[in-house]
């Protein structure tokens, strides 16, 4: 009878402390709310989070336009060397090796206009960098029908300083031959400060010689494709 009255007792307890302090505080107590400071902590690295995974896009997307990049240029050179490949002389020029010619037989100009009128074809006076250059030049110059008395302007001069010849392109001439000329048994250039200026000489196959500025010869006109 003591034992029952024991247990009657403990449930008559239980039951009057959930009634007093409600199903809601027990839950609060073990799982009790964020606290505010707590829910603006999740969102910040939320917000951190994203931001991270949107440099890490920006980034790969910059590696990316850098590639793209280099792949546009690479095209861009290879479409460049395509057309100089595939580039032919204009009408007026002849084609030989990686260079075009164009002798203007009916002009004839002193040696700064002859450069002027090369100038405007897009191009320059001639200069033969090595013997097979030379040899094209005046192969195309006999054949052209010129007289043996015609001279012809190659680009080649000494008026920056006298003696030390140099081509228009900046390279000094060679000597000797097979570029120069005699004259009087004498090989050009014979170095006078009257004559600064390399002409083709018809009277000597066409060699070089050294002549006055002045004179009025006939353009021989390059455009060089490199
Ligand atoms: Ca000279």
């Amino acid at each position: 009878m003591r034992v029952v009255a024991a247990f009657v007792w403990a449930v008559a307890g239980a039951a009057w402390a959930v009634e007093e302090g409600g199903v809601g505080s027990l839950y609060d107590q073990h799982f009790p709310p964020l606290h505010p400071n707590c829910t603006q902590s999740l969102t910040d690295l939320l917000l951190l989070r994203q931001e991270l995974q949107l440099r890490e896009l920006k980034e790969a997307g910059e590696v990316s336009a850098g590639i793209l990049k280099e792949i546009l240029t690479e095209i861009r050179s290879l479409l460049a060397r395509n057309r100089t490949s595939a580039a032919s002389c204009p009408s007026n020029f002849r084609k030989f090796g990686e260079t075009c010619l164009h002798l203007a037989k009916d002009t004839d100009l002193t040696w700064e206009a002859a450069r002027l009128f090369c100038q405007d074809l897009g191009g320059d006076l001639a200069v033969f960098l090595d013997a097979n250059a030379l040899a094209d030049a005046l192969a195309y110059t006999k054949g052209s029908g010129l007289p043996p008395t015609a001279n012809v302007w190659a680009g080649g001069s000494d008026l920056s300083a006298e003696g030390e010849w140099r081509w228009v392109s900046g390279e000094a001439m060679p000597r000797g031959t097979p570029f120069w000329g005699d004259f009087n048994y004498i090989r050009e250039p014979v170095g006078t400060p009257g004559e600064n200026c390399a002409i083709l000489h018809g009277l000597d196959g066409f060699l070089i010689h050294d002549a006055p500025c002045a004179w009025k010869c006939k353009p021989l006109c390059q455009m060089t494709y490199v």
